[in-house]
């Protein structure tokens, strides 16, 4: 499915630690049954909110594609809803005018985060209501709508994806509701040990970064007449705190979860889908995800040597 790309120049804007960061990369895909990215420097840093300085990072470097990451997530949002409007909403204002001028292929990434309580949950279409309760899905469900206008408005090739929880295992939790899934195996390894923020039973679309990457890449790359849609779900599986912990329980059977709920997160999570319904996805540009559970939990172990480490501890 994947064709070899000419090496092009893309802007990432990666999500902010503290102001807005837009960080310049170079990547080049090989031609392969898998997209291998090679994202190399140099590395610009500029602030999201720097409209002329993300154009003339643009300009300067003949980017052609734009992959805006720049967000404060789901609980990071509720703590200081001034940066997170600041940096979601204009921030993503100064991004797609510098697309629009510059006829950039921009992606943005959406979330379950964008629906809401009144949304349908098992499973969420890619059509329905949307009434989010948090800055970040507000500013989510904005996106979808602002890119889908300055599609059909100026052309725009605007491209977008709901993303589940994503878990990667080389990079620490960012603010988000479902960080307990990534914590969880960062707490296994170094004590054996974790204690959740949600409860045992608290269902969640979630999906592994190889998935999220490759589904990224290959929707950036399918033909422009095959997207029937600017927005699509994308699902790989569901699972709750305590299904989690089973499958960590089958290579650390030492390993103890305790629970101590965050009735704010808890809240949040409860108003979110349970699974999506991504057939449109998977009929569209052949969207497939590899990893469930099993080969979820295998990899982020793995990543960590936990293995190995957790037989020396014993
Ligand atoms: C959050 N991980 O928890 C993010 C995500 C699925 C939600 O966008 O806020």
């Amino acid at each position: 499915r994947w064709t070899s790309g000419l090496p092009f120049r893309f802007l990432g804007t990666s999500s902010p630690q503290s102001p807005a960061d837009a960080s310049f990369h170079s990547a080049s895909f090989s031609g392969a049954d898998r997209p291998q990215v090679l994202i190399t420097g140099p590395f610009l840093y500029a602030d999201v909110l720097d409209y002329k300085r993300l154009r003339e990072i643009v300009v300067n470097n003949r980017v052609t594609w734009l992959f805006h990451y720049s967000a404060l997530l789901s609980a990071a949002g509720e703590a200081n809803v001034p940066l997170a409007r600041a940096v979601n909403v204009t921030g993503l204002h100064n991004v797609l005018d510098v697309a629009a001028e510059y006829h950039l292929r921009l992606f943005v990434p959406s979330t379950i985060g964008a629906f809401g309580p009144t949304s349908p949950r098992n499973p969420a279409p890619d059509l329905c209501t949307q009434r989010p309760r948090t800055i970040y899905g507000v500013s989510k469900v904005y996106t979808e709508l602002m890119g889908e206008y300055y599609y059909y408005r100026y052309g725009l090739d605007f491209r977008c994806l709901r993303y589940p929880g994503i878990i990667s295992a080389d990079s620490q939790p960012g603010g988000g509701t479902t960080d307990y899934a990534v914590q969880i195996f960062h707490d296994a390894i170094r004590s054996g040990k974790f204690e959740c923020n949600l409860k045992a039973s608290a269902r969640l679309p979630m999906m592994y970064i190889q998935d999220c990457l490759r589904a990224t890449l290959e929707v950036m790359d399918a033909p422009a007449e095959s997207l029937s849609m600017r927005t699509y779900n994308i699902n790989a599986m569901s699972f709750s705190p305590e299904e989690l912990a089973r499958e960590v329980l089958k290579h650390l059977p030492e390993f103890q979860i305790s629970y101590s709920v965050d009735p704010v997160l808890q809240a949040i999570a409860d108003s979110w889908p349970m699974t999506l319904d991504d057939s449109s996805a998977r009929k569209d540009w052949g969207w497939k995800h590899d990893f469930d559970l099993p080969e979820l939990v295998t990899a982020m172990l793995n990543f960590h040597g936990s293995d190995t480490r957790v037989a020396q501890a014993n």
